[in-house]
């Protein structure tokens, strides 16, 4: 490759991931990683002792500069928007802080129908032009695609429910079971305002979106369809015809992904507890997937890292429409070099077994 090809090479736009998502051909197998901004990058380290991470969410050139950091460091097929699920939530109305290291903190935890009645409707131009802004920043800074998202309703209702991080959802559960109509405007509420800032995204720029539910696997597939169906239903049918492929993702979510196939979505995103083959045999054939390497093998030496990589992709790779990700989000102790080291293997690996 002469080095003008080389220019024009990297100025192109690499669309293999939104072809993953819509189970075209590839070249090779697309990878990006949950939390591929975070903790575990010492720029990200450095800019978080100037800002909290509600204030990088609220200056645009910053939000844009951490979102990059992976794709300059890392090669990545995706960026995905640096926010948090809760920023949205916060512009209902609730006070909202992220602790650092810890999680959201919420002052007056949801409990009666009143508490939802005050959640306001919200206008992603007027409530959150900020991170409309960094999209569109964004847009002209990148050459791969740009990854939306918003948090699912169950998830967030946990935490404006519990008031923080929980171990067993107990609160959470309780009003499903023993104030149904609480929920049920609740989850009413959530799912509007995820459809409307979903909109606002990707009519800002965004190019795929992911729907993270990352608490879901803590009830059983008839809970599932009983309290949240219906409104991760609606949400999805709102977003067909976006234009941007829905990737809907959550943990412990083995029991559930034979529901889930009823949902109109693109892509499915696993954890590591579920094989790729046998997600494959519980949703079928008409989704792309996304996963699963358990974030805690990039601790492991880079052979064994490389090994349970290759066993992810010779399973995911069996059909078209396969994203690499790992099953959960990167955590802080995990090394620059081994993620861009997988990210190498995973591209080199992939285009020579096609
Ligand atoms: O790079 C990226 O992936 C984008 C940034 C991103 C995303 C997609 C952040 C920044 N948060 C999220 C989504 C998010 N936030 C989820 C869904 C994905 C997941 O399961 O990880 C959830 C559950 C949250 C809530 C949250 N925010 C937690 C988890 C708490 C719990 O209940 O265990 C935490 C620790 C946060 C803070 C946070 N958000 C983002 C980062 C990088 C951090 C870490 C802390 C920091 O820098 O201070």
């Amino acid at each position: 490759m002469s080095k003008n090809d080389e220019v024009v090479n990297r100025m192109a736009f690499n669309d293999t991931f939104l072809r993953a998502c819509r189970r075209q051909p590839v070249d090779y197998t697309p990878v990006w990683y949950m939390r591929q901004a975070g903790r575990y990058q010492p720029e990200y380290r450095k800019i978080r002792e100037k800002y909290s991470l509600m204030e990088i969410c609220e200056i645009p050139e910053v939000c844009a500069e951490v979102t990059l950091l992976p794709i300059q460091q890392l090669n990545v097929d995706a960026a995905i928007l640096f926010s948090d699920i809760m920023i949205p939530v916060k512009a209902m109305g609730v006070d909202v802080d992220i602790k650092g290291g810890y999680g959201p903190v919420i002052a007056n935890p949801i409990q009666h129908t009143s508490d939802v009645e005050k959640l306001r409707d919200i206008d992603p131009e007027g409530d959150l032009p900020k991170t409309l802004e960094t999209i569109r920043i964004l847009r002209r800074e990148l050459n791969v695609p740009l990854i939306g998202f918003a948090g699912a309703p169950f998830t967030l209702a946990s935490y404006m429910i519990e008031g923080g991080p929980s171990k067993n959802y107990h609160k959470t559960k309780q009003m499903m079971y023993a104030a149904p109509d609480v929920w049920n405007a609740l989850m009413d509420k959530l799912g509007r305002m995820i459809v409307t800032y979903m909109k606002g995204q990707v009519a800002a720029g965004a190019q795929a979106i992911q729907v993270f539910d990352s608490w879901i696997g803590s009830l059983s597939p008839i809970d599932y369809r009983q309290y949240v169906w219906p409104t991760m239903r609606r949400i999805f049918e709102e977003l067909r015809g976006i234009g941007a492929p829905v990737i809907y993702f959550g943990i412990n979510t083995g029991e559930l992904l034979s529901v889930w196939k009823e949902l109109p979505i693109d892509v499915i995103g696993v954890d590591w507890r579920v094989p790729l083959d046998a997600a494959r045999n519980r949703v079928g054939f008409d989704f792309a997937l996304q996963g699963n390497l358990d974030p805690a093998v990039l601790m492991a030496p880079q052979q064994v890292v490389e090994q349970k990589a290759k066993e992810v992709l010779d399973l995911g790779m069996q059909q078209a429409g396969y994203i690499f990700n790992l099953g959960h989000g990167v955590f802080p102790e995990v090394k620059v070099e081994t993620l861009q080291r997988l990210t190498e293997f995973v591209h080199s690996y992939s285009s020579s077994v096609r």
